[in-house]
């Protein structure tokens, strides 16, 4: 059994958190030889249901959960983290412009930046799953420069990334497990672009591009594409509404699916599987240096302050998929402009 391992949450009065935290309890982020101690960390108005979710941790008597420390005061709350989940956001009210959103939550991450900079255990890595979340990973990793490298901080698309794989899976008849090398490209927002081009499936009979499987599915690749362009992009790009609408309530259960996944795979490896997540930009594929955008990954997995998730670099992308692939790069190019000077020190 190794040292315990130190996990902030922040929101963890809210609905995500709530379906987070016994999972990770149970050992489902990192292994079950992982201890870990949960820190959660709430704004004072969600603190009592944060409360409440750590006396059911405490009734769920699990063998990994050390400690349970809830806080609303962020020094406390990253104080030795190892693991940051980001989750805690400001929602968008009534009648608030997208801009008043970026700009409210400018004033969250920025703080919670310098406060993980200033309180957390030298490897951390943090995830931003609160929305905008790309942008909000921007602004927490500009805020928490130079001490942590803006390697450190990524956001999740990894739900975006499940919802396009299943519907791909869903209309291939084959189970999710058979679809490999999807990406989703982008923002988590109605831009992104989610990518089969490069993404193979096992059918019963062999295993192909996920392309050729498509044109065999609908009689053609021309059929294919009008598939992709017209059901298949704007339903994976609109799922987090149609969730709303039919459920009554945003996606929770499946959203901290993601998380749980995302983390795993960037602390304990991908053995060379590609996955999207949004990461900081190196200039990969003509994205602008210092974005946090989603693009396909691997992780070697996390050791010390080495590892972490990388991009894959070298995969062509077409006319079509440049453009697409623009648009959303153009949003988060828009919203970091929209947040520049808020937020950081
Ligand atoms: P809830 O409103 O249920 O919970 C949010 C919690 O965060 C509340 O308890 C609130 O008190 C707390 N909070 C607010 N500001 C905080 C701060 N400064 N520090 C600590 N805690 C703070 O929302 P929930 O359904 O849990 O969703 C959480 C966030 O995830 C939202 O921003 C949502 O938009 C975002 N999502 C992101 C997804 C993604 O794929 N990246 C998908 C699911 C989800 O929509």
């Amino acid at each position: 059994v190794r040292d315990a391992t130190t996990i902030t949450l922040t929101g963890a009065g809210g609905q995500i958190g709530y379906a987070l935290l016994f999972r990770i309890a149970a050992g489902e982020m990192l292994g079950t030889d992982r201890p870990v101690r949960l820190r959660l960390l709430e704004i004072p108005q969600g603190l009592r249901a944060a409360e409440g979710a750590a006396l059911e941790l405490q009734d769920g008597a699990f063998p990994l959960l050390q400690d349970v420390e809830v806080t609303d005061d962020a020094r406390v709350g990253f104080d030795g983290a190892d693991i940051a989940l980001l989750v805690g956001a400001r929602p968008r009210g009534p009648g608030m412009e997208r801009a008043d959103l970026l700009a409210a939550n400018a004033g969250i991450f920025g703080p919670q930046g310098r406060a993980i900079a200033e309180a957390t255990a030298p490897g951390i890595r943090a995830v931003v799953v609160g929305n905008p979340a790309n942008t909000n990973a921007l602004l927490a990793a500009a805020a928490a420069a130079p001490e942590i490298p803006a390697e450190r901080f990524s956001a999740l698309t990894r739900l975006d990334h499940n919802r396009a794989v299943a519907q791909i899976a869903g209309v291939l008849e084959v189970s999710p497990a058979a679809v490999d090398g999807l990406i989703v490209w982008g923002n988590h927002s109605a831009t992104q672009f989610p990518d089969v081009a490069h993404a193979r499936v096992r059918m019963p009979d062999g295993e192909r591009p996920v392309l050729d499987a498509l044109a065999e599915r609908f009689g053609g690749v021309d059929a294919a594409h009008t598939w992709l362009d017209e059901t298949f992009l704007p339903r994976v790009a609109r799922r987090g509404a149609e969730i709303i609408e039919v459920r009554g309530s945003s996606s929770v259960a499946s959203a901290a699916h993601a998380v749980i996944q995302h983390v795993r795979d960037e602390q304990l490896g991908t053995d060379g599987r590609r996955t999207s997540a949004a990461i900081v930009s190196h200039g990969e594929y003509g994205i602008p240096e210092g974005l946090v955008c989603s693009m396909p990954v691997v992780s070697p997995g996390v050791s010390g302050s080495d590892g972490g998730y990388r991009a894959v670099e070298g995969l062509a992308l077409d006319d079509r998929g440049r453009a697409l692939l623009q648009t959303s790069v153009d949003e988060l190019v828009a919203e970091r402009a929209a947040v520049r000077d808020l937020g950081g020190r």
